[in-house]
């Protein structure tokens, strides 16, 4: 179907990237794809849309987006139900380790490979099966290692690749499958392919993106996504530091590298991969400039040309037919800013790409990004994660989670004064194991780790705040301002090192970490918590059990209850039948169930019959 000006609102959304497209700028414009679903306002045609904007949407980014409608490709898809089908990682709880802050075995204030190891008996006993390890390649560290040098080897800092084997070992003699952080769209700059490309190899020049009239796309880390390079006279696509360089996956030899890369790793014994920002992979072809409008609602200028680049879907297919399938790979891929119906055409199980996604829209209020200053509010999350829940199809199925090593702590950015951190983190918990989709946890998450109380410019790390703050500055905003802003959104804040004890360094590692430790680490650690009845972290290990023993939370239906718009109420049902009840707010509210019986969990030590600021129930009938 060619969508036009004339295109009613209503058959927009029929198409998987309509609907994904209008919800994705709606959802920037702080407005919910209900307003089209629900009311007469369907029956606009699209052409409308320009008018009731009151001039946010411009005749130009009309035509833009029109052209990124059309562009998408394959389109309709079918709301067919169908059999949901079992496998190991829909059941799994899946543990993210971030290497550098994990833990240090050797004293240098660095996480470590050895450090995992140490501390895999811990992740045992929480009850995850499953760990994504963040990158520990070969890497001169522009962006903790996402930046790789060689994918083959393993940082020095970390250890060996004999270390990595060990890992691995050790988790599958633990029943812990390994997932490993591949980074397929862009290599460290010192990686050999780029230095021979600099060195006018042809071969190795066909593997980067080039331009000798740099276009106008941004990058994730501030200013142009070029950069011009003396020794050939042309620039080289960055999408993120300019020491992470693009390459061009329309070269097949590109490709056939990335295969063997992965056939190296599966060789070796991995289970699969997460794989770094993969929807990001394809261009579109001559790297058109990206549209202004498109390009501030959404923060980044070229954006539309690569979310979901025109060769994606076939890229991933070969990916899978050459080298996952017959490892039976298990896959995640980050897809930043994928909706969910073009989701569904990257994880649907007959379509042999990924078996899963990240999309991240449920991390921000609608409207919002991650370095505005606000308190995420979690109501403002529901109709999100609720359409993730019933709208994905039974031949999908979702990721749960709440925090990465790119984003503030949940309990800090919910609630700023610390107050409700227990609660909140806990509420955070009956999220991840009452709903439907494999939790992922963050390390520290388990433990309710909060935000770091930067107060200068020199405690950050990330080359993204770094960049962030330059450029606000020298744009005119205040330095303080500035502040503010990175206390908002600094990834650093996911980074500190792992609070595990209330010892020196928070037991992270004898000597000085590479980044500060959080202050509040005497009274949050882990050793601390085990003792603790109560603690998020004694939480997190009872309610991954109760989803271990009743597989209804796992396999269940799920059905939203309506009530308030300050309670998110929902049910999973097969066998048993759970009631899930949380106050998403920080004042009381009355509660629907109370007099009904009493609940398997609360996230308060004792029972009342109002729900008390962020009180998360679980019923079981
Ligand atoms: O992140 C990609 C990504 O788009 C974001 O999550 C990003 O960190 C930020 O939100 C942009 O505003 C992945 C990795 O998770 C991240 O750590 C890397 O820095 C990035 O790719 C580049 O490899
Ligand atoms: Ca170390």
């Amino acid at each position: 179907m060619e969508i036009t000006r004339n295109t009613r609102l209503k058959d927009v959304i029929r198409t998987a990237s309509g609907h994904d497209t209008v919800a994705r700028l709606l959802y920037s414009l702080g407005l919910d794809l209900d307003l089209i679903t629900n009311t007469p306002i369907g029956l606009l045609k699209l052409g409308a849309l320009e008018k009731l904007s009151f001039g946010k949407i411009s005749s130009s980014f009309m035509d833009a987006f029109i052209r990124i409608l059309n562009s998408l490709g394959e389109s309709e898809f079918s709301n067919e139900p169908g059999q949901t089908g079992i496998a190991w990682w829909k059941e799994a709880v899946f543990y993210q380790v971030y290497p550098r802050s994990f833990k240090d075995s050797n004293g240098d204030g660095i996480g470590d490979i050895k450090g995992i190891i140490e501390k895999l008996d811990y992740i045992k006993d929480l009850g995850a099966d499953a760990v994504w390890c963040s990158p520990f390649f070969d890497s001169p560290n522009a962006d903790n290692g996402y930046d790789i040098r060689d994918y083959r080897s393993v940082m020095a800092e970390f250890g060996t690749l004999d270390d990595v084997k060990q890992l691995i070992k050790e988790c599958h003699d633990r029943d812990i499958r390994l997932i490993i952080d591949l980074v397929m769209n862009h290599t460290s700059d010192e990686y050999e392919w780029f230095r021979k490309a600099l060195c006018g190899d042809e071969k190795y020049r066909g593997y980067y993106m080039w331009s000798k009239k740099p276009n106008n796309w941004t990058s994730f880390f501030s200013g142009s996504a070029w950069k011009f390079f003396p020794q050939v006279g042309e620039y080289a696509l960055h999408l993120f530091a300019d020491k992470q360089i693009d390459l061009n996956w329309d070269n097949p030899d590109v490709r056939k590298e990335m295969y063997d890369i992965a056939g190296f790793w599966l060789d070796l014994g991995v289970d699969g991969f997460r794989l770094d920002v993969v929807s990001f992979i394809s261009k579109t072809e001559g790297l058109p400039d990206g549209d202004p409008t498109v390009g501030s609602l959404m923060g980044f200028t070229g954006i539309e040309h690569y979310f979901h680049g025109p060769h994606l879907d076939e890229y991933l297919r070969e990916f899978n037919r050459e080298v996952l399938s017959p490892y039976s790979a298990y896959t995640v891929g980050e897809c930043p800013g994928n909706g969910i119906m073009m989701s569904r055409m990257i994880t649907g199980d007959d379509r042999g790409e990924l078996s899963q996604l990240f999309s991240f829209d449920h991390i921000e209020n609608p409207g919002k990004k991650r370095f505005d200053v606000y308190d995420f509010d979690l109501r403002k999350m529901v109709p999100e994660l609720v359409r993730w829940q019933t709208e994905y199809s039974d031949h999908c199925w979702p990721t749960l989670f709440f925090e990465n090593h790119d984003n503030p702590r949940i309990c800090s950015k919910a609630d700023h004064t610390g107050r409700y951190r227990v609660q909140i983190s806990k509420l955070i918990a009956v999220l991840l194991f009452t709903l439907k989709g494999t939790p992922y946890v963050y390390q520290g998450g388990e433990l309710g780790m909060t935000d770091y109380p930067f107060r200068d410019l020199s405690e950050y790390r990330d080359v993204e705040s770094l960049n962030y703050f330059r450029e606000k500055t020298s744009c005119g905003v205040a330095e303080d301002e500035a502040m503010k802003m990175l206390l908002y959104g600094s990834r650093d804040h996911a980074r500190t090192p792992m609070q595990w004890s209330s010892g020196k360094n928070a037991g992270f590692s004898d000597s000085a970490p590479w980044i500060g430790v959080n202050p509040n680490y005497t009274e949050i650690n882990a050793e601390a918590e085990a003792a603790d009845p109560g603690s998020v972290l004694n939480c997190y290990r009872s309610l991954i059990s109760l989803r271990k023993t009743h597989r209804t939370l796992i396999y269940g239906s799920f059905r939203k209850i309506r009530t308030s718009k300050n309670l998110l109420v929902y049910e999973r049902s097969g066998d048993e039948n759970f009631t899930v009840v949380i106050n998403l707010t920080g004042r009381r509210r009355r509660n629907p169930f109370s007099s009904d019986s009493s609940p398997v969990f609360s996230n308060y030590p004792d029972s009342a019959d109002a729900l008390r600021p962020y009180e998360a129930l679980i019923y079981r009938r």
